[in-house]
């Protein structure tokens, strides 16, 4: 029997050079995983530790008349109740949030969504800390709320942000980008005009874990450590230091192990800023975790873009150009993490894997009584919602000109001698060759096969649907000419060790949510240094022992961070083979690198390794001149682009025409994410997202009533998809390595996520052609797909 201590941890092995792509390396960070180990926020617990638990607002809109809190602060277990009030005396009342708007920490005029934080209460123990949130009372003067994007500018609707001077509407943005005019010369021209409304439905990151965290206010040395859920911990510094005053050197962000992020823990919630407070006022540790109900109602959304397609064609199907209006819904505060350039984050690239002629995107972004967020699930900044938009409307002109979907976008897909290639909204898609990874999923898909399938089951009345999606994704924020979040620059610094027995420590800036960093950045570093990935240790999550940089999300680990680590690799090597020469009395120039380590051109037997380096850099003896003791390195990575990452995406629905229900049949997804440093983790990473896509095609929707309640308050009513609803995943691959990339590696975190949506959608309303079916909006639940068959519209 193989036990759980037999399996190798690390199947990489001196003697193979090629520690990247090296078949099916095991994570390190799961022996402790799957047995349970995992230490997340939750299982902090310090001496003398109190707890923190937040009341919310009931109601969508409403002005606060009183809030009593007698009751709560009798409470014998009580050591605290706070109120906005209370914070605003201290001028904490607000926050800025990663969009440059402010957000209440607790409310103090007004309540604009539910689920909104209005006071905080912090007992003995958690219950007693629940319990003691029944017993505030608040009165509140209802307000009529603004539940529908679409009526959000209309001149009776509800004033939301009134704290804002001046502020008469609920406009939050207008943004643009591509060439109006142009774009409709090409559509004046145009055999064929395309429109569709399209709507990419709010939806929640859902993770495992919820957020949360620990504040630990230490007041003999000022110091301030806060365990806290954060993708971001180096900016979540800044920003603390920022709003509370506190030196940043005299903060500590510690990110434990993630139960997950998928975007949800990029923003920074008023609940993280109250366990502060508490800790500050109360002198203790203060823990914060929000329950299940509180992460679905309260915490960062993601989508929400009702959008409005247009596609311009020849007849015989060149595709000449695009345009869309989008109105997005960002709820009651802007809290959106997108560069500061990029207020509807990389949308810009709903041209997506086609050359064309021109393109224009009109944004008008309002605010509504929802929660905020916006930049979450797995989107790319959002390019989920242009993949989305992109992928149906070439789909719908598919349908009007009668062509293939596979064929039409065969005919326009950019080329891979146009690559570096600049598009109409002015992305520079750095490599690709669309057209073969497209015939390779074809080809695993037996394409031509399941057309001549669904050909005999229409004749026979039954619903077969093939749905064809390609998409390309730009991941890897950001070069610092042009991008920035809150004013701090996208770069990542990387530091490396090796010890004197040539043992390494890697050092990030970024944190893993369960991605596997601590195995794949080891990697990097075995393939460049030759030392093997077991004995590197990966260290990331932790301000005070790690550089800084801007954190996790957008995909941009392995573009940004995993260019440093490998950058930082080579600079120790540059080192090591200045101290090889001495040690094998050669010139440096002489000096040839192979399998970990240095050998004299011409004779292999003339050697010395890694490790033998490292023990002489740190020992006794003589160096050469001008080299310093030691063997470490530290850099900080500017990216010069991002890496535009694709895929090729088939996907097979069975539709039951009695009872509407869809069945997801085959899935068929082959990616490009060029160099590939982990081929398991990047499998996983690609089941976990085509799992995402089918449960939001098929179920997931956070639903408002009309005033404004949230629908979606548990896993009862907002649905996740589970293994039950998705097929035995189909996966293949390409590689078109990126350029710029030190190792050639383009991000693939959010690749399925962002691609499978469209392939499923496009998979049913193909199975629905016989109604006369061109789009539904998702989640395509059986109710939506039976009244698309009975030639009712989806509700909005
Ligand atoms: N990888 C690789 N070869 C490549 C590219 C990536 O082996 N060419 C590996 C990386 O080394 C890393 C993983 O794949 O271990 C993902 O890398 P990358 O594409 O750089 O993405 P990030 O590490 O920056 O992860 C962020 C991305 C985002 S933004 C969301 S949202 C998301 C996602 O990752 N959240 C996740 N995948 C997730 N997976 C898990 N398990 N949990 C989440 O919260
Ligand atoms: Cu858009 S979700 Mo990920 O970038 O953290």
């Amino acid at each position: 029997m193989t036990t759980l201590d037999a399996r190798p941890v690390d199947k990489f092995d001196d003697n193979d050079q090629k520690p990247i792509g090296h078949g099916r390396m095991l994570r390190k960070e799961d022996p402790r995983f799957i047995r349970g180990l995992g230490k997340y926020c939750d299982d902090i617990q310090l001496p003398g530790m109190l707890h923190l638990a937040i009341l919310r607002s009931p109601v969508a809109h409403a002005r606060i008349v009183s809030v009593d809190i007698s009751a709560a602060q009798a409470h014998p277990k009580v050591k605290a109740v706070i109120t906005g009030a209370d914070l605003a005396e201290k001028g904490l009342a607000w926050m800025p949030t990663l969009s440059n708007d402010v957000q209440a920490v607790l409310a103090t005029d007004k309540v604009r969504f539910q689920g909104q934080e209005v006071a905080f209460v912090v007992a003995e123990d958690r219950y007693a800390a629940r319990d003691a949130l029944e017993l505030i009372d608040v009165d509140y003067d209802i307000l009529d709320p603004v539940v529908d994007a679409r009526t959000a500018l209309s001149p009776d609707a509800a004033v939301i942000r009134d704290d804002l001077e001046g502020k008469t509407d609920n406009h939050c943005f207008d943004w643009e980008t591509g060439d109006e005019a142009a774009t409709e010369a090409v559509f004046a021209k145009a055999d064929v005009v395309v429109k569709q409304d399209i709507v990419y439905p709010r939806v929640h990151p859902a993770p495992m874990e919820t957020c949360g965290c620990v504040a630990d206010y230490e007041r003999v040395d000022g110091k301030l450590t806060l365990w806290t859920t954060s993708q971001a911990p180096h900016a979540h510094r800044t920003v603390y230091a920022l709003v509370s005053g506190l030196p940043e050197h005299k903060i500590r962000v510690i990110a434990p192990d993630l139960g997950g992020g998928f975007g949800n823990k990029v923003p920074i919630y008023p609940g993280y800023v109250c366990a502060i407070v508490a800790s500050l006022v109360l002198g203790k540790p203060v823990k914060w975790m929000e329950d299940r109900s509180e992460n679905l109602v309260s915490t960062g959304f993601a989508r929400d873009y009702i959008m409005q397609g247009e596609i311009a064609a020849t007849k015989d199907g060149k595709i000449l150009a695009i345009r869309t209006n989008v109105l997005a819904d960002h709820g009651a505060f802007n809290g959106t993490a997108a560069p500061v350039k990029y207020p509807a984050g990389f949308f810009g690239v709903f041209t997506g894997s086609y050359d064309l002629e021109a393109a224009y995107c009109k944004m008008t972004a309002v605010y509504t009584n929802k929660a905020p967020g916006g930049v979450a699930y797995a989107c790319s900044f959002r390019i989920t919602e242009a993949v989305y938009l992109v992928e149906r409307i070439v789909d719908c002109l598919a349908y009007e000109l009668e062509m293939d979907p596979a064929e039409l976008r065969l005919k326009n897909f950019i080329r891979p001698e146009q690559f570096p290639y600049k598009s109409k909204t002015g992305w520079v898609y750095d490599s690709g060759d669309y057209a073969t990874t497209m015939r390779l999923s074809m080809k695993m898909a037996g394409y031509d096969e399941l057309r001549r399938e669904q050909a005999e089951k229409r004749a026979r009345g039954e619903l077969m649907g093939i749905g064809v999606a390609f998409f390309t994704e730009a991941v890897g924020a950001g070069p610092r000419k042009d991008m920035d979040i809150l004013g701090l620059g996208m770069a990542d610094g990387c530091e490396l060790r090796v010890h004197p027995t040539g043992k390494a420590v890697v050092r990030l800036s970024v944190k893993t949510q369960g991605q596997g960093h601590e195995t794949t950045f080891a990697q990097i570093v075995a393939e460049e240094i030759g030392i093997p990935p077991a004995d590197i240790e990966v260290v990331h999550g932790d301000t005070d022992n790690t550089p800084f940089g801007l954190g996790t999300y957008g995909s941009r680990s392995t573009p940004v961070s995993g260019a440093a680590a490998a950058l930082v690799a080579r600079k120790v090597r540059d080192k090591a083979r200045i101290i090889a020469s001495g040690m094998l009395e050669v010139s440096v120039a002489d000096l040839e690198w192979t399998k970990g380590s240095f050998h004299v051109k011409g004779d292999p037997t003339s050697a010395v390794t890694i490790q033998d380096i490292a023990m002489r850099a740190h020992g006794a003896g003589d160096l050469p001149d001008g080299i310093e003791g030691g063997l470490e390195a530290q850099i900080c990575y500017n990216p010069e682009n991002l890496t535009y990452p694709y895929g090729a995406y088939i996907c097979v629905v069975d539709v039951d025409p009695g009872t509407a229900q869809v069945k997801v049949r085959r899935f068929i997804a082959v990616d490009d994410c060029g160099t590939r440093i982990n081929p398991m983790i990047i499998e996983g990473q690609v089941h976990g997202g085509l799992t995402d896509g089918v449960g939001m095609a098929l179920m997931e929707m956070i639903a408002f009533d009309e005033e404004g309640n949230c629908l979606g308050g548990s896993l009862m009513d907002y649905l996740i998809p589970t293994a039950l609803e998705v097929p035995d995943w189909e996966t293949g691959f390409t590689v078109t390595p990126s350029p710029h990339h030190p190792i050639g590696a383009k991000g693939i975190g959010e690749s399925a996520t962002v691609g499978s949506p469209p392939a499923v959608v496009n998979a049913i309303v193909d199975a629905l052609k016989p109604y006369g079916i061109r789009h539904a909006d998702m989640p395509l639940t059986p109710s939506r797909v039976w009244d698309a068959m009975q030639g009712h519209p989806t509700p909005p």
